[in-house]
């Protein structure tokens, strides 16, 4: 009993140290970013299917304090461009990528 208590523990800890760390390689503000996504609509100006790239004439986006203004995006998958059309007009989320980087993550037509 005593050495099946002592086993146990021994796997608890172990636990506890891998979760310890996984934390320990994302940092808590690193997660944060990764995860916080943002929505807007836009009029496409350009898209590159083939680069995954769109250029969009966006809303204003509040959860980053921005004005509407043109810029560019990548996609996080080409796929999402297939029907994507210039002067159309899209709803999207998009996040904040490595390199200042937004990427889009879902985009589709209005
Ligand atoms: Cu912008």
């Amino acid at each position: 009993m005593k050495n099946l208590f002592a086993v146990t523990a021994l796997g608890v800890a172990a636990f506890f140290g891998n979760v310890d760390r996984d934390f320990s390689i994302i940092s808590p503000v690193y997660a944060e970013q990764a995860q916080e996504t943002h929505q807007t609509t836009g009029l496409v100006k350009n898209v590159k299917q083939d680069k995954g790239r769109i250029t969009l004439a966006h809303e204003p986006v509040p959860s980053l304090k921005w004005p509407s203004m043109t810029m560019g995006f990548v996609v996080e998958d080409q796929a999402l461009l297939e029907n994507i059309k210039p002067d159309e007009k899209v709803e999207f989320t998009f996040m904040k990528g490595e390199g200042g980087r937004f990427i889009i993550t879902e985009i589709s037509a209005i």
